[in-house]
């Protein structure tokens, strides 16, 4: 079994200034990223997570959480999930990002909820509203597009749904720039979504 490594952030630190500062982003990544690599590989090393775990990219081991054993699919779950959304959230943000989708996303977002605006104030919604740790997603399933939040590093893989935008609402995502404040950082949210890698990752679960 070979083991899962921490991707690089695809930006410096200090890209996404000033909506995500360089620290929280440095922590973020070097550190909480990190830990959830670190401790899923641990685990699966203890108690094995089915022959191709680690040998096959880590959203196909959450799309395929049935198939991992009992005993390890908790921390599959957990720090796998970690590690997948990390992975992914980084990808949907820059620093040249923010405004609106274009082209069949955009299409997409208005037949599914109306207009932009109302997409944006409904994912705003929800990712204020989430209690506790979590993630705010929206989601390709079965052929629409969701909005919906789930609990601590749940994937939107593991229910074979497919995560086009996402957002970490856990405390140490934002606590230093927007000490209690989750209502601001989403807001800042928005100045930086990376809409093009956004609409490419719809085109390929299209
Ligand atoms: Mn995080």
């Amino acid at each position: 079994m070979s083991a899962y490594s921490l991707p690089d952030l695809p930006y410096g630190y200090d890209a996404l200034e000033p909506y995500f500062d360089a620290r929280t982003m440095e922590f973020h990544h070097d550190q909480h990223h990190r830990r959830y690599v670190d401790q899923l590989n641990a685990a699966l090393s203890a108690s094995g997570g089915g022959p191709s775990a680690g040998d096959q990219p880590i959203d196909s081991l959450l799309w395929n959480i049935g198939k991992v054993p009992e005993e390890s699919r908790n921390a599959v779950r957990n720090y796998g999930g970690g590690h997948a959304n990390h992975s992914f959230f980084w990808t949907v943000l820059s620093r040249d990002g923010g405004g609106k989708p274009s082209g069949r996303l955009a299409e997409a977002i208005t037949e599914e909820f109306g207009s932009f605006t109302a997409f944006r104030d409904r994912f705003t919604r929800v990712a204020t509203a989430h209690v506790g740790s979590g993630w705010a997603w929206l989601v390709q399933a079965r052929r629409r597009l969701i909005v919906y939040s789930l609990p601590n590093e749940d994937s939107p893989l593991t229910a074979e749904e497919t995560p086009l935008l996402g957002l970490d609402l856990w405390e140490h995502a934002y606590y230093l720039r927007y000490p209690a404040a989750r209502a601001d950082y989403v807001e800042a949210f928005w100045n930086i979504v990376n809409w093009e890698e956004v609409s490419r990752r719809f085109e390929e679960a299209a």
